[in-house]
């Protein structure tokens, strides 16, 4: 089977051309993003077997997503063009270079993507791979994204290893239950990411990763990210890995918890124990924080594992 396969909304992104306002930006370069086929391209990018699924218009900007995400060398044959629907697309603005602070507007309402059903989706396609990456961003689209999201994490003989990253938007949710519908998703996950700030800002935890892994005691594997201060894992029955993460001078945070996903999931998939998956989600995320769109490749293979067999000193 394939390594990896993502399921999730892509859009073409536009980056600012100059720092300010979103008001004021003058104009605006074409990347793209969407936090699933992040780690689909990533992976691929890293020597894995990558596949997206997902639906987007039959225009341009559709086009132009899967040309460039097939070019990363992911799968996208069971990507479907809708010609009734548009390419979801937003804009950003640089953000404050010292709290990461930036605006987003998303043009994504009735977009190809936000109707996914069971119906629609090729959901043989979707379950074939040893992984299966999905996020929060989902849920938050449509009842139908909501209802393929129940039906994707449901227990169910032969799934393959769920990834979660709850990926909380409040500025994409329509109902008020998103919090709850997360929580309800991360419960069914074996390995769930998941931001100490997010946890706070969604569920109110604010007694650090320990009251994370508390409320959320079900994942085999529970990561809670914690920015500039590394990450700590929680696996059944072990005690919990604390790893810092590397200091770079940071360009953009967009992208960085998606490559820090890929890294982790490609340590996971080549056996790798628990520290060794921390540092490479933060070898990782490294490359995406000092890239401005949300997609750098990573470093190859040897120099990864030459840097993340330095000693602790190296690191943090
Ligand atoms: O993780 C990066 C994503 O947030 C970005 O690419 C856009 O998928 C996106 C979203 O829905 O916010």
């Amino acid at each position: 089977p394939v390594d990896v396969v993502a399921l999730g909304e892509s859009m073409v992104t536009f980056l600012p051309g100059a720092p300010g306002r979103l008001a004021d930006v003058p104009s605006f370069d074409r990347a793209i993003g969407g936090a699933e086929s992040n780690v689909a391209c990533v992976l691929a990018a890293a020597g894995h077997s990558a596949r997206w699924v997902s639906r987007v218009g039959a225009d341009g900007f559709g086009q132009h997503l899967v040309e460039r995400i097939a070019g990363y060398g992911v799968d996208v044959r069971a990507v479907h063009r809708d010609p009734a629907r548009p390419t979801g697309i937003y804009f950003r603005t640089a953000g404050d270079r010292g709290t990461g602070a930036h605006e987003v507007a998303y043009y994504r309402t009735g977009s190809a993507a936000s109707a996914m059903s069971v119906g629609n989706v090729d959901l043989a396609a979707v379950r074939a791979g040893r992984v299966l990456h999905l996020s929060g961003i989902t849920a938050a689209l449509s009842p139908e994204c909501r209802e393929l999201m129940d039906a994707l994490t449901a227990p169910r003989a032969g799934r393959p290893l769920l990834s979660f990253d709850v990926n909380h938007r409040p500025g994409l949710w329509r109902t008020a239950d998103g919090p709850l519908v997360l929580l309800d998703l991360a419960r069914r996950a074996d390995v769930v990411f998941v931001g100490e700030d997010e946890a706070a800002q969604a569920w109110g935890i604010e007694g650090g990763p320990e009251a994370v892994r508390e409320a959320l005691p079900e994942p085999d594997v529970l990561v809670v990210k914690r920015g500039a201060r590394g990450a700590t894992a929680f696996a059944s029955r072990r005690p919990p890995v604390l790893e810092p993460a590397l200091r770079v001078d940071v360009v953009a945070t967009t992208g960085a918890g998606d490559a820090f996903a890929a890294g982790f999931l490609s340590a996971t998939l080549r056996g790798l124990p628990l520290p060794a998956r921390l540092r490479y989600g933060h070898l990782f995320a490294a490359a995406a924080l000092t890239t401005a769109g949300d997609l750098a490749p990573p470093p190859a293979r040897d120099h990864a594992d030459r840097l993340s067999d330095l000693d602790g000193a190296a690191w943090g």
